[in-house]
């Protein structure tokens, strides 16, 4: 039987330690120990994991955040050559039956900001570019069926006339509300990406856009120079400068709390004082306006956004990047996020499915499966991006408990595709400086 921690305790725990960091610092000898309240001298390991981490109670077999990941194929909608899938969004249940909306792109394979010159009117720069908003229905979240568009690319012109990806769907008092990342233009690699809103009476649409997008990048920098190169901007700017990206949308406290990933102008580059961090925009009304928080960025790591309702709280799945990477982390206030747990090969892009996401609730159960994508390979070319299925536990009723036992991954997880040796002193941005591998 697991064993929870009383949230109570934990937050107590987690504001304790964040008052405290500081004392133990300075109280620690200069060896590294730490002299607890007791009086007891122990190194500062011991010390984080009495006081932090809440000693035995974090071993991951009792600790309520920690979990591991296994996939599944889904039927319905395998690999196809020359067809991308994904960025699941959340997934929905209505009158029995599943939605899912995601990026759907088919066409020559993309050039990547490597051959920016070569992207046109037809020729991508990504596979989540030249795309649109797709969906698909399933009674039992394994075999899918492919329903078809929902969102298209607007005309030439306007807002979203170049491309309509990563959708997020929110359902509330009987209408859907469909946000999407959207971009116009020709794509380069200053692309500014905002998200925008269509909404319907029914989980099949028609949708009907809004006038302009409701979140837009805050472009607070100032490029260097005028060759397309992202890295390069006269001065830091704002983490959300350049884009807006992955809504993932909870109702909370009778408000529309749209936490979103942010990528500055200059990512990557001398004058990036951010990286890839998230944000919370909050609204009155699902269609805004979105207010950014005074406390943005909220994470300081983590890609594609994953929230949930916790407890009181907001939980959050942050993958792939920055420090504090592959870890679920708790703000009991929906703000001020602390790592809980760290996990292995947790899924890239996910799309939960949260049934009490947008009920308002003050005593979130938790998720236990979802969508996720497998990223397509630039190497060899022709296998794209597509979806599958996880599950995991991070659910107050330990719904599935086999979970929290450690990971055994497969050969596969070992032998990664994807090494790519021959193109290592090729970066994928021009001022980015090249990978050097030892041989
Ligand atoms: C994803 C997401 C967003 C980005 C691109 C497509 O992983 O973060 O959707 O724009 O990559």
């Amino acid at each position: 039987m697991n064993v929870r921690l009383k949230p109570t305790t934990q937050h107590h725990r987690a504001i304790f330690w964040s008052l405290c960091a500081v004392w133990l610092a300075s109280a620690a000898t200069s060896d590294g120990r730490a002299s607890d309240p007791a009086g007891e001298t122990v190194s500062a390991a011991t010390a984080r994991y009495r006081d932090y981490w809440g000693g035995a109670a974090s071993q991951d077999v009792h600790n309520e955040f920690y979990t591991t990941f296994k996939y599944s194929h889904l039927k319905g909608l395998e690999p196809e050559k020359g067809v991308s899938r994904r960025d699941p969004s959340t997934i929905i249940k209505v009158d029995g039956l599943y939605y899912v909306y995601y990026t759907k792109y088919s066409g020559p394979e993309p050039v990547t900001p490597k051959h920016a010159e070569l992207v046109s009117d037809t020729v991508p720069m990504w596979d989540w570019d030249l795309a649109s908003v797709w969906y698909a229905t399933s009674k039992d979240g394994f075999e899918w069926k492919e329903q078809g568009e929902a969102v298209p690319r607007g005309p030439k012109g306007t807002y979203d006339d170049r491309s309509v990806f990563t959708p997020e769907i929110m359902n509330v008092d009987g209408r859907y509300y469909l946000y999407y990342q959207c971009t116009s233009g020709k794509y380069t690699r200053r692309q500014f990406e905002s998200i925008a809103l269509a909404t319907a009476d029914s989980p099949k649409g028609p949708w009907k856009k809004s006038a302009r997008p409701i979140l837009e990048p805050t472009r607070d920098g100032e490029w260097d120079g005028t060759v397309d190169d992202r890295t390069k901007v006269k001065a830091p700017a704002s983490f959300d400068s350049k884009c807006v990206h992955d809504p993932c949308l909870i109702v909370r406290n009778g408000k529309y709390w749209l936490y979103y990933k942010g990528e500055p102008m200059g990512w990557h580059g001398p004058m990036d004082r951010t990286g890839v961090m998230w944000g919370v925009a909050i609204a009155d009304r699902p269609e805004g306006p979105y207010v950014r928080s005074p406390l943005n960025p909220i994470t300081n790591s983590g890609h594609e956004v994953a929230v949930w309702p916790y407890r009181g709280g907001v939980a959050a799945l942050c993958a792939w990047d920055g420090p504090e990477k592959n870890t679920i982390q708790f703000a009991p206030d929906g703000l001020n996020f602390s790592v809980k747990a760290q996990v292995d090969l947790p899924p890239i892009a996910p799309g939960f499915y949260r049934p009490d996401a947008y009920t308002n609730t003050t005593d979130g159960q938790g998720v236990t499966w979802g969508l996720c994508q497998v990223i397509r390979e630039v190497n060899p070319p022709g296998i794209y991006s597509y979806l599958i299925r996880f599950d995991c536990d991070l659910h107050q009723g330990a719904i599935n408990p086999e979970m929290k036992a450690r990971p055994h991954p497969d050969e596969g997880s070992y032998f990664q595709k994807g090494n790519r040796r021959a193109e290592k002193d090729t970066p994928l941005f021009p001022t980015e400086p090249a990978r050097k591998l030892k041989n």
